[in-house]
């Protein structure tokens, strides 16, 4: 078992219950766990002109591997009305593998930590409720480091 970390995020049809459906359904992916989920934030949209969005992390004990879980993980997004097309377009759930135990992934589909990290307050503060204050990313960047680099701004804690 590796511990993983899913950043979820919906902004489209009732974004809370497509966060807590999706938690459900991660919690029911073979050979995995749902250790925890962090709160609920809500914030704006990177990109003006959508609805806000909510997002939270997940934290998985898993025996998937990289590529695995991340077909399971769009096969949810899908069975929830993901349609996939425009670049950043509103979506009704977003499941990013944010870290994969002391992985470094870069594959062309998957890379592991999380590219756009450092710049999402939407993704480190729900990350830090779940890891401890010395968290260190596999690409040596640390979590502490990254928070103060990107203030609480524009985020409600539901
Ligand atoms: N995801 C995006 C684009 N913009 N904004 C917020 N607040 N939260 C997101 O999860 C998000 C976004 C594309 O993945
Ligand atoms: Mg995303
Ligand atoms: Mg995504």
């Amino acid at each position: 078992m590796v511990r993983v970390h899913i950043g979820l995020g919906s902004n489209l049809d009732s974004p809370q219950r497509q966060l807590r459906d999706a938690l459900q359904a991660m919690a029911e992916l073979p050979d995995t766990r749902l250790v925890e989920a962090s709160s609920f934030y809500t914030s704006d949209s990177l990109l003006p002109g959508q609805p806000r969005y909510t997002n939270a992390v997940a934290a998985l004990d898993t025996e998937l591997a990289p590529l695995t879980l991340l077909d399971a993980l769009q096969a949810i997004e899908s069975d929830q009305g993901r349609e996939r097309g425009e670049r950043w377009g509103p979506r009704t759930l977003d499941l990013d593998i944010i870290t994969y135990a002391d992985r470094v992934i870069d594959e062309p589909r998957l890379k592991v930590p999380h590219y756009h990290l450092h710049a999402r307050a939407f993704v480190l503060y729900p990350l830090a409720e779940l890891v401890d204050e010395a968290f260190v990313l596999a690409d040596g960047r640390s979590l502490r480091a990254l928070l103060a680099a990107c203030p609480f701004v524009g985020l409600e804690k539901l």
